[in-house]
């Protein structure tokens, strides 16, 4: 009986709730801080103007990969560099479900604080500017 009780005691452990997917908030306490930059590699106003003709605009995130701990509160910061461009970030789970979709006017920050409960490579896009302005954030283990 006794041996019964240690087992389930054991079973329930397991079993424990533990939160899934992503917290995200606006502002929070952070133990980790990521600042993320829009950058302008090919635009119309600088050029080069073959190469704006050939790719069309060109803007990229940087960094566009880094990497998060599980369960770490993370303050993410996003500076919007251009004076009259808008991006916005779309950001979805391994499995491609959508996280969160918001938009950053030009010259603008934009703070969250995001706690990933889950390991995993998640994707993230500016879809006013696919393919080049992509990026993954990987959460890792604590
Ligand atoms: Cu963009």
């Amino acid at each position: 009986m006794k041996r019964l009780l240690v087992i389930s005691a054991l079973l329930l452990a397991c079993h424990a709730p533990r939160q899934h997917g992503v917290a995200i908030a606006r502002a929070g306490k952070a133990s980790a801080r990521v600042l993320v930059t829009t950058v302008g590699v090919a635009i119309k106003e600088t050029g080069p103007a073959e190469t704006v003709k050939q790719f069309g605009e060109v803007y990229a995130f940087s960094p566009e990969v880094f990497a998060v701990r599980r369960d770490q509160p993370t303050q993410i910061t996003f500076w919007n560099l251009q004076p009259d461009d808008e991006h916005d970030f779309m950001l979805t789970d391994p499995q491609n479900h959508v996280l969160l979709q918001t938009k950053f006017a030009p010259l603008s920050k934009t703070t969250f604080v995001m706690t990933f409960h889950d390991e995993g490579v998640y994707p993230f896009y500016c879809t006013m500017h696919q393919p080049a302005m992509s990026g993954q954030i990987i959460v890792t283990e604590p």
